[in-house]
């Protein structure tokens, strides 16, 4: 049987006879073909060697055997092919090696060789088939689960998106649902309707963007609620949010379109103390639990009383400091109970029905709750601005 000698660096690998002989010509040739791209001398071996015995074919048929089996990839599977079926093969020495076989043996040399081809073919293309099958499965197995994805740039909500949702979410809890309107309304729904006087300075060229058409950018989001008063019977418990126009000069603090949130509630006896309340729940999801309201008398042509409304200041909590102005309060904006005129206008009989109305400034609770300290930032679209809401 073959053996391997690993001592000699030169014939390493190298097929090594019985008796530790080098294989070779003289009966030992089969051996030679284990490692005959390798060895020099092992190829040489057989170049004009004496035809193969019935053991030596077994042998190295059982040798070809085990190398396919062992054969790791395709390429290698290959090589064993071409080493014991090729062109220059053993199998064609083989064959040649026959007219050199006694007439006697000559049929069993033969029938081997046939068996050798037949058996290493099969060995050969069974173990393409394994390979073909472990190789998908490889590939499968190649991904490897555990490497970290490429990191991709999360998108989030403009914070003034953030405030109107929440906003929304919160007077939901109160039972309110959301309405919508155009931007370019009519100056009947923007103050006629509203109680709002022709002579009124809200009016002016000055702070309103008027059209051609005498139509005008709403200044505030009040039509949509004459517009949901005039197609609906009460009650009505409605949030309306969305951009709004002023002819303000930019700064700091303004802008020249900005977003509201306002909010009516119609019913029978809805009070002023269902406004405190509900406008002091509205504080305390939005800012936190510890926020406290306070109401402070005002006027509105759309609102009789009417209040404006601040928020404790949530940097100090009510102690007084730069953001607050030293006053330990925030002004957010003004409410009140809608006044009986406008309800005369959109048909509401104010005997029987009451309501309160709120307004309040997205970009300002934006800017208290985020603590942004110019409305531009809000407009900008600076990415290192906005991803830190993400
Ligand atoms: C109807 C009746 C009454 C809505 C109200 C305010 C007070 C208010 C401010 C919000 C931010 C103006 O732009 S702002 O500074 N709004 O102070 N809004 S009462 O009153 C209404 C609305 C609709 C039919």
């Amino acid at each position: 049987m073959t053996v391997l000698r690993k001592e000699n660096p030169n014939i390493a690998d190298a097929a090594i006879g019985p008796k530790g002989r080098p294989a070779g010509r003289n009966g030992h040739g089969y051996a030679c073909f284990a490692a005959l791209s390798r060895v020099p001398y092992a190829r040489s071996c057989l170049k004009n060697g004496d035809p193969m015995n019935a053991d030596e074919i077994a042998a190295a048929k059982n040798e070809a055997l085990s190398e396919a089996k062992a054969a790791g990839n395709a390429a290698d599977l290959e090589q064993v092919r071409i080493k014991y079926l090729g062109r220059n093969g053993l199998l064609p020495k083989i064959m040649q090696g026959l007219k050199d076989v006694g007439p006697e043996e000559r049929p069993l040399i033969g029938k081997l060789a046939n068996e050798f081809k037949q058996e290493v073919q099969s060995a050969v293309d069974a173990r393409r088939q394994e390979l073909g099958s472990a190789g998908a499965a490889s590939s499968a197995s190649a991904f490897d689960f555990t490497i970290p994805g490429r990191w991709r740039p999360t998108g989030s909500l403009h914070p003034i998106s953030m405030v109107i949702e929440e906003s929304c979410r919160i007077f939901a809890g109160l039972g309110f649902t959301v309405a919508d309107g155009p931007d370019i309304e009519t100056a009947y729904n923007n103050f006629d309707a509203l109680n709002t006087p022709p002579d009124h300075p809200s009016r002016d060229n000055q702070d309103t963007f008027w059209l051609e058409s005498g139509e005008l950018l709403r200044t505030q989001t009040s039509p949509v609620q004459i517009r949901v008063m005039e197609a609906n019977k009460p009650p009505i418990r409605i949030v309306a949010p969305g951009r709004c126009y002023r002819r303000d000069t930019t700064s700091a603090t303004h802008s020249a379109n900005f977003h509201q949130i306002e909010g009516l509630y119609v019913d029978k006896q809805v009070s002023m103390a269902d406004l405190k309340s509900d406008i002091t729940y509205f504080a305390r999801l939005m800012m936190g639990s510890e926020v406290k309201v306070r109401f402070r008398p005002h006027f509105f042509p759309f609102t009789e009383p009417s209040v404006e409304y601040d928020f404790s200041c949530h940097i100090c909590k009510g102690k007084g400091c730069r953001i607050c102005k030293q006053s330990g309060w925030i002004e957010i904006s003004g409410a009140g109970m809608v006044d009986p005129r406008v309800f005369k206008i959109v048909g509401y009989d104010p005997e029987k029905v009451t309501g309160y109305a709120f307004g309040a400034g997205i970009e300002r609770i934006a800017m208290i709750k985020y603590g942004v300290s110019d409305i531009r930032q809000l407009y900008d679209n600076d990415v290192r601005f906005l991803s830190q809401f993400a």
